[in-house]
């Protein structure tokens, strides 16, 4: 899917700002909300979350449906265009209506969606309303214990708590745009590379739809980084050369554009339509038990992270993106993981032009109903539990429909910590990483992140991946305090992964400890920031040790908002950064050893080795 931009034959309308809003108690829809204009409505910005803008616990922990409604003027001449509305994100479950008409529906809280909306608007005046849904369970990604009960005083109680470790917000998290394209568009580009000696060749695949796409010609031109042509082709598919090509990889994350242009049958006039996709040219690989990015093996250092600041939630802010990825490059990190759902384009773009490496991942989690937060002790069978297939195949096909050109994308991660040691684990994920495979035209490499019951001796998937992603907390969830006891863990459960799947690389996914800002302990005790920095250092001696390992991603870059519990001090603070991004002394660790870490051949280096 392609991001809206302008171009010659574009254009592009912003529908952020302040919208109306109402929390529904349950009535809207048997009401008709959407008939007639919003009453007793507030004002609401979007992109944001809702639920921490008003002053009642009530709205932030609403639990259902939520309308939002702007109008949306419509100049006459704009009607004679192919008009779409397209929405970046909305969480969880939206159906869109205009002027009263139902327009567009979606499920899934993470992927863009869009709508003609020609055969609904009128010119002038129009009623744009939302109808959003927060609600998650046992079908929907992430999943969550949705419940109903009678209090003893008769009142009713929803909670749908998450069965993950992050504040579930919702509302319209991006932006919001209307674009234009003309009647015959392009829908779709596709785009793959190799390097053939000093040159990169790149295969392209236009998909060309509306009225009369048989009749259009495609053109096609490669351009470097100051606007030259260097390569140029014709037709829906093909492959071009790009001699002495600048390889896109981390420190040097040079693109390309794609220009693509239709034009009439005979090739006069004007372009019919037109647009820029940029684009980098690089290989991925797992090879010989490295993972090798332009052939040479890469080592991973960087953070999990999540869409999160204080006010507006998970709503899209573009001077957060730019600041968080500033402060990964400049603790010396070369990557990060989109946990625990697809990011909003804008960074993604932004991971593009930085040269951080992604590791991209769909919202499967909270797929195991026996870890920690489950309710009730009851061994639970969570695969014949849960119902979310249908939707994390949809995940998965829109997660790499939308970000299959990136440059930045190395590896897709199909789930966070599923209950992989269950029956029924492999038979769930074995379809799905064969689509994986399918969809993706580039053939990243797949992982999924392993909880910490899933061992070497219990895990039923592992040898499905190409990379081994283990999230471990020795030293905090077991053996809290221990740092001698998390070493010798550690150390010997990488030494089964590697009796268990020789030559399979390993990540470390998640590592971490939580840190209160300013609380200090010498010797280092839990929750202090000399404890969060000396495990890591314990971790990683053990890492550098081990030649299995490709890279560690510690948890997380920042702290963030979760579920309320006995556990979270007003949320996880396993960031090396604070929740407003100040650096903690962990930061200040991981930048020494970072900044000395070569991004490629790292463990090459003979010191590094067992
Ligand atoms: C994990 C999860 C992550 C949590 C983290 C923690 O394994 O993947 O979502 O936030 O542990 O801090 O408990």
């Amino acid at each position: 899917m392609l991001y809206p931009i302008m171009t010659d034959t574009r254009e592009v309308f912003d529908l952020n700002g302040i919208w109306q809003f109402r929390l529904d108690p349950g009535q809207g829809l048997a009401e008709r909300w959407y008939e007639r204009p919003l009453r007793e409505s507030v004002p609401m910005p979007v992109p944001a979350s809702f639920n921490e803008l008003g002053a009642a616990a009530a709205d932030r922990d609403h639990v259902g449906r939520v309308w939002y409604e702007r109008e949306l003027l419509i100049p006459r001449r704009l009607l004679e265009r192919r008009l779409v509305l397209r929405f970046g994100a909305v969480a969880h479950a939206a159906q869109v209506y205009l002027n009263g008409q139902p327009l567009v529906a979606h499920r899934g809280g993470f992927t863009p969606f869009e709508a003609e909306i020609n055969a609904l608007a009128q010119p002038g005046k129009n009623r744009l309303t939302v109808l959003v849904d927060n609600t998650l369970d046992y079908s929907t990604l992430p999943v969550a214990h949705y419940r109903e009960e009678q209090l003893p005083d008769g009142s009713r109680l929803v909670t749908d708590i998450p069965n993950f470790d992050f504040f579930n917000y919702a509302g319209i998290h991006r932006p919001v745009r209307l674009y234009t394209t003309p009647a015959t568009y392009i829908r779709d580009i596709v785009l793959t590379s190799a390097l053939d000696g000093a040159d990169g060749l790149v295969s392209y695949r236009v998909v060309v739809d509306g009225v009369g796409r048989e009749a259009v010609a495609v053109r096609l031109r490669l351009l470097d980084a100051e606007g030259r042509t260097v390569a140029s082709g014709q037709g829906t598919e093909g492959q071009l050369r790009i001699k002495d090509v600048q390889p896109w990889e981390p420190g040097q994350p040079y693109l390309y554009t794609c220009l693509v242009e239709l034009w009439d049958g005979d090739g006069s006039g004007e372009p019919l339509d037109s647009y820029e996709e940029p684009f980098g040219v690089r290989t991925v690989a797992v090879e010989d038990g490295q993972f090798l990015l332009n052939g040479k093996p890469f080592y991973f250092k960087g953070c999990g992270k999540h869409e999160d600041f204080p006010i507006h939630g998970r709503g899209l802010d573009e001077a957060v993106c730019v600041k968080d990825l500033n402060l990964l490059r400049w603790l010396g990190a070369n990557s990060f993981r989109t946990s625990h759902y697809p990011y909003a384009e804008e960074l993604m773009r932004l991971a593009d032009r930085l040269g951080l490496v992604v590791i991209d991942e769909v919202p499967a989690v909270g797929l195991h109903l026996n870890l920690g937060s489950g309710p009730g002790s009851a061994r639970r069978q969570t695969w014949r539990e849960l119902t979310t297939a249908a939707q994390h195949e949809q995940a998965l096909r829109e997660l790499i429909a939308r970000d299959k050109n990136h440059a930045c994308v190395v590896m897709w991660s199909v789930a966070n910590e599923p209950a992989t040691e269950e029956e029924g684990a492999r038979a769930y994920f074995e379809p799905l990483l064969r689509l994986a495979r399918q969809l993706d035209p580039q053939c990243r490499p797949l992982t999924i992140t392993l909880q910490m019951w899933a061992t070497p001796a219990s895990d039923t998937v592992a040898d499905l991946l190409d990379v081994i992603a283990l999230n471990r907390y020795y030293g905090w969830y077991v053996h809290g305090g221990r740092l001698e006891a998390a070493r010798a863990l550690l150390q010997a459960e990488l030494r089964e992964w590697m009796k268990r799947l020789p030559g399979k690389p390993i990540l470390l996914s998640e590592y971490g400890a939580d840190a209160l800002a300013g609380m200090h302990d010498e010797p280092p005790t839990m929750f202090s920031e000399e404890y969060q920095a000396a495990l890591l250092q314990t971790y990683h001696e053990v890492l550098d040790a081990c030649p299995a390992v490709i890279g560690e991603h510690v948890w997380n870059f920042a702290d963030f908002q979760t579920e309320q519990g006995i556990t979270r001090v007003q949320g996880n603070r396993k960031g090396i950064f604070t929740r407003d991004r100040r650096p903690k002394l962990a930061a200040h660790t991981l930048r020494a050893r970072w900044r000395a870490i070569p991004d490629f051949g790292y463990k090459l280096q003979p010191s590094s080795r067992e």
